[in-house]
């Protein structure tokens, strides 16, 4: 399959006012508060994506897989489907409850981080849904997307607790914030600056 993702990533997307509106909508703060426990969720990223078909979809994997456990709904990941996507082009493939098996555990001092065998060879159920559908998923949750015959847009964003993250989020988000140091706030819609710097 010969198709094309094309992806455009940062703070930019937010001078579009319905994607602004989108992550600076109080009911989807209020729930990204709770379910990171962060009464301030950092606003981590924000991508378009497009898919042209025929495309092959994305292998099973991890967004966090760097060998190191990551503290329980240390991130979210919000998507914004644009097109419809069916089990036969472009479901999001999701093998339920497996970001428990990335979260730090005290209970559990020596668990390990799940290899790429258990990823590529765990069960996975397709996300059917019609454009225009919002998502939510634990960021950590095994995922892949199913082969891609139907043209596939969507915008995300993930939310990040500011405390509760791992090693690699501490880097991540310091050069994030660095960047953002030089937005100009008045580009940034109000609403969207406590999660934005
Ligand atoms: O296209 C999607 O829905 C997900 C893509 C993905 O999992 C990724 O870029 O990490
Ligand atoms: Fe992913």
């Amino acid at each position: 399959m010969a198709g094309q993702r094309t992806r455009l990533a940062g703070a930019h997307l937010l001078n579009y006012p319905a994607i602004a509106a989108v992550f600076g909508h109080p009911d989807i703060l209020k729930l990204s508060a709770t379910l990171t426990g962060e009464p301030e969720p950092f606003l981590q990223e924000i991508v378009s994506n497009r898919y042209i078909p025929p495309h092959e979809g994305i292998k099973p994997h991890l967004d966090e897989d760097f060998g190191e456990l990551v503290p329980p709904f240390m991130r979210i990941t919000w998507a914004l489907f644009l097109d419809d996507i069916s089990a036969d082009s472009g479901a999001l493939l999701i093998s339920p409850g497996t970001h428990l098996r990335n979260y730090r555990s005290d209970a559990e001092p020596a668990k390990k981080s799940p290899t790429v065998e258990e990823v590529q060879g765990a069960p996975y159920e397709p996300i059917e849904l019609k454009a225009g559908t919002l998502i939510v998923r634990a960021s950590d949750v095994w995922h892949g997307v199913a082969p891609i015959r139907h043209l596939r847009r969507y915008i995300t964003g993930s939310h990040t607790s500011r405390t509760r993250i791992s090693n690699w989020m501490k880097e991540d988000l310091a050069r994030i914030k660095k960047e953002r140091s030089v937005v100009d706030p008045s580009t940034i819609p109000v609403i969207l600056h406590p999660s934005f710097y």
